[in-house]
């Protein structure tokens, strides 16, 4: 079994080198890794939160996240928060992109993972995993950790 393994993952890389992934689906990322990833405790009575994380790419070409889900939660969309004038506004954004051998950074008041539909309150210090998919259909399983933020400002879906 273990020379099985070592060739499909030899496979991949090659098919990583050679080409784009084909979207078959579920085959981890080779070249994006996360860390730093936390999830804002869910308020009292609410079913919203967001998660935020450093995504970070080793490879030459840059990637995209196009998706987001969680077990935790009913539907994550990937968000933008922009200054407004006076106000901070957040809309929906279809990618976010991670540049080639760089990194980009999701913090509030910044690009977030927007959890909708949270099934039950998310306290402090609790481990949640959320799945990301990549643009070529690989995929980044994010272990996050839920943290307190006191102080929450701007809109709220
Ligand atoms: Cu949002």
């Amino acid at each position: 079994m273990m020379r099985s393994s070592f060739l499909s993952g030899a496979l991949l890389l090659t098919a990583a080198v050679c080409a784009p992934l084909p979207a078959f689906g579920q085959a981890a990322s080779t070249t994006v890794t996360v860390r730093d990833a936390w999830i804002r405790e869910t308020p009292a009575g609410r079913t919203v939160t967001a998660a935020f994380m450093v995504l970070e790419n080793a490879g030459a070409a840059a990637r995209s996240v196009v998706k987001a889900s969680a077990e935790v939660a009913e539907t994550l969309e990937l968000h933008e928060m922009k200054r407004d004038g006076a106000s901070m506004s957040m809309s929906p954004v279809k990618a976010i992109e991670v540049p080639a051998k760089g990194n980009v950074e999701l913090r509030p008041g910044g690009l977030h993972v927007m959890m909708f539909g949270v099934r039950k309150p998310l306290a402090a210090g609790e481990a949640v995993s959320l799945v990301l998919t990549l643009d070529d259909g690989s995929v980044v399983t994010v272990p996050a950790r839920v943290r307190a933020m006191p102080g929450m400002q701007g809109p709220r879906p």
